[in-house]
């Protein structure tokens, strides 16, 4: 797929639409100086956090470009991490480390596909050697592609010579997975649908900074078993759903409440629609053909035990994505009292709390 364009098409220096962000954004606008080509280069080394969707993605327009069918509304998280180390120069082929594991087969094809994009862009033909070390607990559910994506997004385009404004940085991040757009940037983010066929319209901007409004997510972990069905798959097969059309139809609608919640800092309004969001993505998996369903009993029951919560005056709110994991949103003061109900639920196996999250830095 030939990249040439859509991510140097958007202005380096545009930066009126990004707003309240920290130095770590700002950061990545400079410009970067480039090594002469056969040089041995320095690897770079960019951090990028995970994201949870408070509005969903899922379902997509084009599947060779990430373009989703709809938009999406997304909390940065602090604490779970990638960080990606990319050199460029010497070599025969790329060689991908995965947290200590050389990577082969479609694992490693998909990193080095990503890399062709960033070389197509850069004018570069060098192969690369790309290490990358999760902080992200295995199994935890939390998507670390999208982190890992983001994290490489930045450290390759730096180390190709490339300074991409964070839009841009965003439309190459999708190419990889595309809730690594959202990972870009720090706090709450909207990824856009786009209209555009080339997906350059398709891109993550900042609502509010990680600091804009302090809240909580506890991470109820139900199961350490990798998914059966990857977020990829389960995005095709939902697509067979006859309730799918109306989940597309519903987006925007959620996204002008998600929207207006993060706006007011009020925690209910924006509580309700995402657990509305991802109950919705999961009863357009139940209907689908094959039917899907990404949860086990420990994730029922421990949403009844959130609502549980809610009944007894504590505002809590579920979400779950591609996997068995329930996510909780809350204020700081509720969080122990959120964590300790789900740790007690049988079937739970670790609980986790996480704050709001920066965006994607250069860390060396
Ligand atoms: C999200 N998920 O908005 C949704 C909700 C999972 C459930 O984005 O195929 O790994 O790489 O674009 O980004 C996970 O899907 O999928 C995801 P690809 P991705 O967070």
């Amino acid at each position: 797929m030939p990249a040439t364009g859509i991510f140097l098409g958007l202005s380096l220096t545009d930066r009126s639409r990004v707003v309240g962000q920290g130095p770590d954004v700002r950061e990545l606008s400079q410009r970067v100086t480039r090594r002469p080509p056969g040089m041995a280069a320095a690897p770079t080394t960019a951090r990028a956090n995970v994201n949870l969707a408070l509005v969903k993605y899922w379902g997509k327009r084009d599947p060779a470009l990430n373009l989703p069918a709809a938009g999406s509304i997304s909390l940065t998280l602090d604490g779970l991490s990638v960080e990606a180390s990319v050199a460029f120069g010497g070599g025969e082929a790329d060689r991908v480390e995965i947290d200590g594991v050389l990577a082969a087969g479609e694992e490693a094809q998909r990193v080095t596909g990503f890399l062709d994009l960033v070389r197509a862009e850069a004018g570069r033909r060098e192969r690369a050697l790309v290490e990358t070390r999760s902080t992200v607990p295995r199994g935890v559910g939390l998507a670390s592609s999208a982190a890992a994506f983001a994290a490489l997004a930045l450290a390759a385009s730096r180390a190709a010579g490339l300074a991409l404004a964070p839009p841009a940085l965003s439309a190459l991040a999708r190419r990889g997975s595309g809730s690594a757009a959202r990972s870009i940037f720090g706090g709450f983010v909207e990824w856009q649908r786009g209209e555009r066929f080339d997906g350059r319209d398709s891109v993550a901007e900042p609502l509010a900074p990680p600091d804009f409004w302090d809240v909580r997510v506890v991470v109820a972990m139900t199961s350490s078993a990798p998914k059966a069905v990857s977020s990829r798959a389960g995005m095709v097969r939902a697509a067979t759903s006859p309730l799918y059309p109306a989940w597309v139809a519903g987006v925007e609608a959620d996204l002008a409440e998600a929207r207006a919640a993060i706006r007011a800092r009020d925690l209910e309004a924006l509580g309700l629609i995402a657990e509305h969001s991802a109950l919705t993505m999961h009863a357009v998996g139940l209907a689908a053909r094959p039917p899907l369903l990404y949860w086990r009993g420990a994730t029922v029951d421990c949403l009844h035990r959130v609502w549980a919560l809610r009944a007894e005056g504590t505002p809590a709110f579920a979400t779950i994505d591609a996997g068995p994991q329930v996510k909780v949103l809350c204020a700081p003061a509720d969080a122990g009292r959120v964590a300790e109900a789900l740790r007690v639920v049988p079937g739970v196996e670790r609980v986790l709390t996480c704050a709001p999250g920066c965006g994607a830095e250069v860390v060396a």
